[in-house]
């Protein structure tokens, strides 16, 4: 599949995208959000495939935001249709069913930082800066940001974050939980790369019912996100990479899982 914003890469079971337009510090347009919709499904599909990483071209930016050419110009019915667009495709990202981790090169900004808040896990370099800073152009998150930022880090500093529009370093988001670790930027790639690798080992049914039971059971009460995640379990217990894991445990050797 040809894209013309976007390279792809593939590294046994880990794939690596790289949203490429540094000279826009890889905003996001039209073009490159329906290429990352279209890459998306097909990594999803593809069984290949057990690990993704995502992040952007050059040493700035992981992704600046949308692209305020096309914000500039929207009207009401565009605006609202390209938040739809923006969300279908970071709803796509948060529910592969692989881990997807996002790789923060540089900034994370707006849309760029809705974008890292989909992805399943963040690794940033410790030169990232994130924020929401729509506000300072007169609009507001549009690709879930609202929704996301409150449920990663609570309400008090996604209103701080979201209002003020100032940005936070590597280290400070590390320490309100918008991103999971914060390594030196020149390591950063091989940093995620080694953590898809270690993901890339796991029992891929085991990782996509993970994924789904922390995703879903966010949105159910508690009693029933137990009841969906026990469903789930017993779907998990029915697969022979069950059956290798235990075995593997108890005959004290390394499993060898494979995905049935
Ligand atoms: N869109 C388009 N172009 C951009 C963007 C962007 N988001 N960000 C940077 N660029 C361009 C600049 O215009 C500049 O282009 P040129 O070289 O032609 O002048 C080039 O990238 C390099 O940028 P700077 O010269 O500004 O680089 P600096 O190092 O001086 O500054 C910053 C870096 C601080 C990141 C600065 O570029 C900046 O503030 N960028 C905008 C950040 C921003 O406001 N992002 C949020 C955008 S709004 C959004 O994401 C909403 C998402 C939801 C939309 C919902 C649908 C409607």
């Amino acid at each position: 599949m040809a894209f013309e914003n976007l390279l792809l890469e593939r590294d046994g079971a880990i794939a690596v995208v790289t949203i490429n337009r540094p000279k826009v510090l890889n905003a996001l347009n039209t073009q490159t959000l329906d290429e990352l919709r279209r890459v998306v499904l097909e990594l999803g599909h593809d069984a290949g495939v057990h690990v993704v990483i995502l992040t952007g071209a050059g040493e700035k930016a992981f992704v600046a935001g949308a692209d305020i050419n096309e914000l500039a110009v929207q009207t009401p019915t565009s605006g609202r249709e390209h938040a739809l667009t923006g969300q279908h495709v970071l709803d796509l990202i948060e529910n592969l069913g692989k881990p997807v981790i996002a790789a923060i090169n540089g900034y994370a900004l707006g849309g760029g930082c809705e974008l890292a808040m989909a992805c399943t896990l963040r690794l940033a370099a410790d030169t990232a800066k994130l924020g929401q800073p729509e506000i300072n152009l007169g609009i507001m998150p549009g690709y879930a940001g609202s929704q996301r930022m409150s449920r990663l880090v609570g309400k008090g500093k996604a209103m701080e974050l979201i209002l003020t529009g100032a940005p936070i370093g590597a280290a400070e988001a590390e320490r309100i939980g918008l991103v999971n670790r914060v390594v030196p930027a020149a390591e950063l790639m091989t940093a995620a790369r080694a953590l898809a690798a270690d993901l890339a080992k796991n029992a891929p049914i085991a990782m996509r019912y993970i994924i789904t039971a922390v995703n879903k059971g966010l949105e159910m009460p508690f009693a029933e996100g137990c009841v969906f995640e026990a469903t789930l379990f017993g779907l998990v217990a029915s697969t022979d990479d069950m059956r290798e894991g235990t075995t593997a445990f108890l005959e004290k050797r390394k499993p060898a899982f494979k995905g049935k």
